[in-house]
């Protein structure tokens, strides 16, 4: 089957994941109390909840699949019975939780989490420690759960809003490339969708995306499967992620089949913002845009610098690592950017959205609308590079005729906008070419999109 053409299979794997979750749900009536529930949207944020806020982490060993059919040993934090997946389990909390992580280490070697920009984290009742060896060398930024079977418990209270990476503490420069790391994601109380205690990071319920960046260097991955020794030295990074995933891989959805441990998508489809979407704007009053933007969440870590494009607008910058940017006397110092940086371990939220600024639309002689036409010209079929994707209109929400022999992927006359890395060596998988971090914006036209 034609890879691209999944992507018209949106709504059926939603479908489909909703039933595997109400199946889950009706055989589990009877079962042991399910600690963590795993709800499927078909893009965007997929969150490991509980009601305690309590999680196992399992570390578990497998393999990811990436564009140019090479497949790659990894490990990763497995929460409950799931399997091994990639990236870990992104987990999601409340402001003022107390949140307790059990981590079960399966590997052959000491393993541990940290969890940057919390405070008191305790491990087994105790304020957590650096590790040493018997000559001072440090061993682990923090209490490991030995090898083998080992045990420890992390607690702390998760009292600020944000976005948060946790990752391995131990041989960090190894374990974190070998996948062991995820996003840990902090609402306000009371306020699941601001992404911080600020009505003006209200983003819209249900485009809330999660941008995890990551690399991997598959000669070390191959040197941990084989129990080879790999001097980290040599490290060079050959593939380069958004999600766990790299391009096209990266626009599919959630939990699609064919990619069965790498479940997270990062495509955003989104509808046009007018935050006066109720109000006469001498134009259109806009019914069914959305009144609110989108939230990006990015996460590096990888060990340089990523900038991200989202192309079709500029994003704007509300936080840095779970900072609201904010001054002291409440002075609003978000700010409008072309390109998100993120720097290694960093995470930055973004509001963004897609503004109908110039209200294209066709002339109506019907109502003597002169509309707001663009011209344009029909490109044949030899220019249609990224042909599919067009609708054959240019105004969002048409369909119209496309060059004969066209195969068209567009399901309502929707838009869509790349998003990729900036540092344009990251776009690649091993040399070839749109295999890396590049992932799309999916535009739909007001009125929705019949699939
Ligand atoms: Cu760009």
């Amino acid at each position: 089957m034609n890879r691209l053409k999944k992507l018209q299979r949106i709504s059926t794997v939603m479908n489909v994941c909703l039933l595997l979750v109400l199946v889950v749900v009706a055989l589990g009536g009877d079962a042991e109390p399910v600690v963590a529930t795993h709800f499927v949207p078909p893009t965007g944020l997929y969150c490991a909840t509980s009601p305690s806020a309590s999680f196992t982490l399992t570390t578990k060993t497998g393999y990811v699949t990436l564009p140019d059919g090479n497949q790659v040993f990894m490990w990763g934090f497995s929460e409950g019975e799931r399997p091994f997946q990639h990236p870990s389990q992104t987990l999601c909390v409340t402001e003022g939780d107390t949140v307790t992580i059990v981590l079960h280490n399966t590997l052959d070697q000491d393993v541990s989490i940290i969890f940057p920009g919390m405070d008191d984290v305790v491990a087994n009742g105790a304020p957590t420690q650096p590790q040493f060896d018997a000559t001072g060398a440090m061993t682990s930024l923090t209490n490991v759960a030995p090898a083998n079977g080992g045990l420890v418990t992390y607690t702390f209270t998760a009292s600020q809003p944000g976005t948060y990476l946790y990752e391995s503490g131990t041989e960090t420069t190894k374990q974190i490339n070998m996948g062991l790391y995820g996003a840990l994601v902090v609402r306000p109380l009371g306020h699941p969708d601001w992404a911080y205690n600020d009505p003006a990071t209200q983003f819209n319920p249900g485009n809330e995306y999660l941008m995890l960046i990551s690399d991997i260097d598959p000669n070390l991955h191959t040197a941990v499967e084989h129990g080879q020794t790999y001097d980290m030295n040599t490290f060079t990074p050959r593939y380069f992620l958004y999600n766990g995933r790299a391009f096209p891989d990266t626009i599919y959805p959630n939990e699609v089949p064919f990619l069965p441990n790498q479940p997270y998508s990062s495509l955003a489809i989104i509808k046009p913002h007018d935050p006066n979407q109720f109000l006469a704007d001498g134009i259109t009053t806009n019914p069914g845009y959305y009144p609110y933007p989108a939230l990006m969440r990015y996460l590096n870590v990888m060990a340089v610098d990523t900038a991200h494009h989202p192309h079709g607008n500029h994003a704007r910058i509300i936080a840095q690592d779970a900072a609201p940017l904010t001054g002291p006397a409440g002075q609003d110092l978000t700010f409008e950017k072309f390109l998100i940086a993120v720097g290694p371990g960093q995470t930055v939220d973004a509001l963004w959205d897609w503004n109908d600024v110039d209200h294209w639309r066709p002339a109506n002689p019907a109502t003597g609308d002169p509309g707001n036409p663009i011209p344009v010209t029909i490109p044949q079929l030899q220019n249609m590079t990224f042909g599919p994707f067009y609708s054959g209109s240019a105004y969002l929400g048409n369909l119209s005729t496309l060059p004969v022999g066209t195969q068209a992927l567009n399901q309502c006359g929707e838009y869509y906008h790349i998003a990729h890395s900036h540092s344009i060596h990251l776009i690649n998988a091993w040399g070839m070419v749109m295999g890396g971090q590049i992932t799309f914006t999916r535009i739909d036209p007001p009125e929705g999109c019949p699939q």
